[in-house]
């Protein structure tokens, strides 16, 4: 029997059978062959600025895995809670656009081929949705917005990333808001979930506050919700959205660098994602520092596959006004 014969449109193609990518999404590592895509998933495996425990450079790969779980088909996922499906082929086309390349003991070209993918995927009309890696990709994938409309950052993290160097080093994983902040075309930062001591130098806060950025401590977030927590901004407001899979706390999340107890449950950060989907014009996003070496069950892979979804899902239900006209087709481009 050859493949001609077989009727492939009876597969069942389960979550455990096939090649792997985004949520069984096609893959396209052509990124000159991207037109008519939505969404552009991109791995960043770079994981040498990390500070304390390394891994994330296998990141991608397993949130790609788990996301196999909840691969959908073109009909989308059905949500009872809120009675409506999401991620339907008529609302959203994402593909796997495959990884930047990694130069091994050269984190600073990485970064560059970083820079370099995510413009490819502008230039496509596509919104990147990048997998770290760790969080010092953010200062690479932000930098390939410099020649589009001014971006604000919404950063969700433990920790405040607002180092400025340490022993010379201006591009670990705890600066890449500082060096975000340092971008003409980034036009302001609000971290959200930051916590516990030790997160943020008081020079380094002092820095944050001095740039303007706008800080809601994680139990505050917890008191006043997701809708109080982002009010400062304008609706309509075009938005980097930077996810350190640490915001969450690690009973849910252990598999990553720097842990830091108290952290988001995943109602909490699926509410304060959707609120950005509904308020806000996403035109990027990433996932950083999940870290499977120390993510034995695999639940904290699961935990950023299933967000992930999540999000891709709220932003693009219904086509929302400035996210499916303008990004999809280029049109936010100076
Ligand atoms: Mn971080």
């Amino acid at each position: 029997m050859t493949i001609k014969d077989r009727n492939m449109a009876d597969r069942m193609d389960l979550p455990f059978v096939g090649l792997v990518s985004f949520a069984g999404q096609a893959a396209c590592e052509d990124w000159n062959q991207l037109d008519g895509a939505d969404v552009a998933i991109l791995g960043v495996p770079i994981d040498t600025a990390s500070s304390y425990r390394v891994g994330t450079r296998f990141g991608p790969r397993a949130i790609r895995e788990a996301s196999m779980f909840h691969s959908f088909g073109t009909d989308g996922v059905f949500d009872f809670e809120d009675e409506t499906t999401y991620l339907s082929a008529e609302d959203v086309r994402i593909v796997d656009a495959g990884d930047s390349d990694v130069i091994y003991a050269d984190t600073k070209r990485s970064l560059a081929n970083a820079t370099t993918a995510v413009r490819a995927l502008l230039d496509a009309g596509t919104m990147p949705f990048i997998l770290g890696g760790d969080h010092s990709i953010t200062m690479a994938t932000v930098a390939a917005y410099s020649d589009e409309q001014p971006i604000h950052i919404i950063h969700i993290d433990a920790h405040f990333d607002f180092i400025d160097e340490r022993n010379g080093i201006s591009w670990g994983h705890g600066s890449p808001m500082r060096r975000s902040s340092e971008m003409a075309h980034v036009s302001g930062i609000t971290t959200l979930a930051p916590r516990n001591m030790a997160s943020v130098s008081r020079k380094d806060y002092q820095a944050a506050k001095a740039y303007g950025t706008h800080v809601v401590p994680l139990r505050r977030l917890r008191d006043q919700g997701a809708t109080a927590s982002l009010a400062h901004l304008p609706s309509g407001q075009r938005v980097y959205v930077s996810i350190d899979i640490d915001a969450f706390d690690p009973s849910i999340a252990p598999g990553t660098a720097t842990i830091s107890h108290g952290g988001l449950s995943y109602y909490e950060g699926k509410d304060i994602l959707r609120e950005i989907a509904q308020r806000f014009h996403v035109v990027g996003a990433d996932f950083v520092e999940v870290s499977p070496p120390y993510d034995p069950s695999g639940v904290t892979s699961l935990l950023a596959a299933r967000l992930a979804l999540d999000f891709l899902g709220a932003i693009y239900h219904g086509g929302q006004p400035g996210t499916r006209s303008d990004v999809g087709s280029g049109m936010g481009r100076l």
